[in-house]
């Protein structure tokens, strides 16, 4: 019996050379689509959206407010026009405030150095808000929760330098995270859901954020992250389905912050990111031939700079915050487990 399995074959006339000036065109085009349609089906995301351009741009060195053509001055205006009167931010103008925006907008704030930009008392303020008292966090006030949301609001706070405030809730929180940890090792959205790598990276933000990584088996758990890698090098969320760059990033900063990046195999996973480029537009597709976007232009050159492979010019990045490591202040150094 033949098994079949869901992946794609890379063949020889895929790009095997990083294209940086074509990625920095890419990602600085963006900017200069505000009237598309595309522009407007996105405005759900908008900041999110901004927060994978810039930090495409920071990674590559070239998030200079002289020589690229996305302003600060407006990135900094826009994020101020989102804020709302509860202390969250929305996507876009007009829109309800969100966990996952606010994480977005002071990420962005930290990226052009300006976090006097948030108001982290009013983020907080928000962030306490939308816990619920089994320690879990809705993602806004319609009530959705998700492990995504846990890590949002860790994260958020952390990067305000302002977890202290939560402190006598953190047991509750990292129980919560605990209960959506699976019998395979790894973690779901919600307690009973299937695992995820998506989730898992959430889950394990929090776990290094609370200093709580020793409470899972992490040897198991690299065995499930690492059988993520295809034959064709590329990785995928989970069992029976195909690869996609983005898992570069969840499936890479998962098991480096376990300690186990060494458990795939990087030149072929390094072969697989590099295919899913767009030779012509610049920017990383999910596979190769799609259509390229922000979201796996990010988390291609990420999954690059977690795997460090290849000579060139992308900078390191943290595997928790998704930030490049030389903008983190030691304090926000949180510490991963060594690699084994
Ligand atoms: C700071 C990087 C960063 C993130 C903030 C929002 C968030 C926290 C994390 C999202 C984690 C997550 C769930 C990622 C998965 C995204 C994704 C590609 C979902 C697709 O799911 P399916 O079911 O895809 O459509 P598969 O690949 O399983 O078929």
């Amino acid at each position: 019996m033949a098994f079949l399995i869901n992946d794609v074959e890379l063949n020889e006339s895929y790009p095997k050379d990083f294209d940086e000036v074509k990625h920095v065109g890419f990602i600085e085009s963006m900017d200069s689509h505000k009237e598309d349609y595309i522009n407007a089906m996105t405005e759900y995301l908008r900041m999110s959206g901004i927060y994978w351009c810039c930090n495409s741009l920071a990674l590559l060195g070239k998030l200079d407010n002289n020589h690229s053509s996305i302003k600060k001055q407006e990135v900094i205006s826009f994020i101020k026009s989102c804020e709302c009167s509860n202390g969250g931010f929305a996507s876009s103008q007009n829109h309800d405030p969100h966990l996952l925006y606010t994480l977005s907008a002071i990420q962005i704030s930290l990226l052009y150095n300006s976090l006097e930009v948030i108001d982290s008392d009013k983020v907080v303020a928000y962030i306490k808000n939308l816990q619920n008292d089994d320690g879990s966090f809705c993602g806004d006030e319609w009530g959705e929760v998700d492990t995504r949301f846990s890590f949002c609001a860790l994260a958020a706070l952390a990067l305000l330098d302002k977890l202290d405030c939560i402190k006598e809730d953190i047991d509750k929180i990292v129980n919560f995270v605990l209960k959506c940890h699976n019998f395979d090792q790894g973690f779901g959205s919600k307690p009973g859901s299937e695992s995820h790598a998506g989730q898992i990276y959430c889950c394990l933000g929090v776990l290094a954020l609370t200093g709580n990584l020793h409470s899972i088996d992490t040897e198991r758990l690299g065995w499930w992250l690492s059988e993520r890698q295809l034959p064709s090098g590329g990785l995928n969320g989970r069992p029976e389905k195909f690869p996609d760059v983005c898992y570069s990033w969840w499936v890479l900063a998962s098991l480096a912050i376990i300690g186990k990046l060494s458990w795939i195999n990087k030149n072929k996973l390094e072969r697989f990111i590099l295919a899913c480029q767009d030779v012509e537009l610049g920017g990383f597709t999910d596979r190769p031939r799609d259509m390229p976007d922000p979201f796996h232009t990010v988390f291609g050159i990420s999954g690059l700079s977690l795997l460090g492979t290849y000579p060139r010019n992308i900078l390191p990045i943290n595997p928790i915050f998704c930030l490049p490591q030389h903008i983190l202040p030691s304090h926000l150094q949180y510490q991963t487990l060594p690699p084994t």
